[in-house]
């Protein structure tokens, strides 16, 4: 029996054993098998495949658009950017990856826009697999679905979850500290989900035998062992139903009612039409804000400050972080910096390598000779 095989038996085992208490511990220690099967397989493919797309990430942050054939990922994608994506009026017309650059605020973010062949790619067909592997390593996933099949998002959300992509949530928070002696040893919340029994099984099967794991959230099973394998990928995502152009006022409705049918807020998705070109400042501005960026001014000695081409950074980051980014001299010479905008105390504050930056902020950076 191949890996394929183990994995389909493991999985027919969990569909057939019903869920209870007495069961729980068996049930965790057989996801725990199937999620090692996975990964292995995984490695295997990905070993022997053709090396992925060559989209490489470039830009201070990437987006990878996936959607069902001919929703309007390549017309949005032309919307958006300088890229210049084959549109057509039949399915598959994108069978590679497609970059372009949207430039917002200053920043370079680069827009994949995915093959129309995700549908089926969890189950490891064809270049599906290769295609999930592209969304894995974005930093926003942003769904591009029709107005006319907003069903399609739970299926695509399904597929990435088959491919360890967790949306919308941030990894479990757990740690296990291995320890040379003393067996598996449990510390977790009161309103855990499952037995300390479970959590154990679930380890050992991951091959722990010494460790202390301590638990800070009332996880199950599932998310258990996406705290335990670290192959998982943690993105935040977003909505954007497209042509917006086709319906009406009364269809609206419809769609708004679709789209609380799959879990969405219809004010949190983004109706657009890309060949309309409407919407489309609403949808930029999500993506801005969805990706948590922040811009920095520098101010250049003898230059003064320039607003056209700000460092872009992450939210959080700090003026350490902002001398790794600018290199040279200022990784290796930082003296001390000032800071005027929002993260400043007051105008011109001195500050050092710890201090967190915000958006807009003006910063001037002093190296030593
Ligand atoms: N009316 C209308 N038509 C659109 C809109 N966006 C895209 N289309 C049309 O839908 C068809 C498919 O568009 P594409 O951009 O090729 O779709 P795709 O998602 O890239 O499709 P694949 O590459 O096959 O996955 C084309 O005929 C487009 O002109 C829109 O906002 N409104
Ligand atoms: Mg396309």
């Amino acid at each position: 029996m191949g890996l394929e095989g183990e994995i389909e038996a493991i999985e027919d085992e969990i569909a057939e054993t019903p869920y209870n208490k007495s069961t729980e511990a068996h049930i965790g220690r057989l996801k725990a098998k199937l999620a090692d099967k996975k990964e292995q397989l995984e490695t295997q493919s990905s070993a022997g495949g053709g090396g992925g797309y060559g989209v490489e990430k470039t830009g201070d942050a990437t987006v990878a658009m996936v959607g069902e054939p001919s929703v309007g990922k390549s017309t949005l994608l032309n919307a958006l950017t300088n890229a210049d994506s084959e549109v057509a009026n039949y399915e598959f017309t994108t069978i590679d990856v497609n970059p372009g650059m949207l430039q917002y605020k200053g920043a370079n973010i680069q827009l994949l826009d995915v093959p129309g062949l995700i549908a089926g790619a969890a189950a490891g067909r064809g270049r599906g697999r290769e295609v999930l592997s592209v969304v894995r390593t974005a930093d926003l996933v942003l769904f591009v679905l029709s107005a006319f099949e907003i069903e399609a998002y739970e299926q695509l959300r399904g597929d990435l979850y088959d491919n360890d992509v967790r949306l919308d949530g941030s990894r479990p928070n757990m740690t296990i500290a291995e320890t040379g002696q003393g067996g598996l040893s449990v510390t977790s919340r009161s309103d855990l989900d499952i037995d300390e029994g479970t959590v154990k099984e679930v380890l050992r099967e991951h091959g722990y035998v010494n460790a202390d794991i301590t638990i800070r959230e009332p996880l199950d099973v599932d998310r258990l062992i996406d705290g335990v394998m670290d192959n998982r990928a943690y993105l935040p995502s977003l909505v954007a139903v497209n042509k917006g152009d086709l319906i009406d006022r009364e269809y609206l409705e419809i769609v708004h009612e679709n789209l609380r049918e799959v879990g969405v807020d219809p004010d949190d998705a983004v109706m657009i039409s890309a060949e309309k070109g409407k919407g489309l400042d609403a949808l930029k501005e999500r993506i801005w804000s969805d990706l948590e960026l922040i811009r920095v001014y520098m101010d250049k000695p003898g230059q003064g400050v320039d607003y056209e081409e700000p460092l872009v950074l992450s939210a959080g980051e700090t003026i350490g972080d902002a001398c790794e980014k600018l290199g040279g001299r200022f990784r290796e010479r930082f003296q001390f910096a000032r800071v005027h905008g929002p993260s400043a105390k007051h105008d011109g504050q001195q500050v050092g390598k710890d201090h967190e930056l915000a958006d807009e902020d003006v910063l001037r950076i002093v190296t030593r000779r």
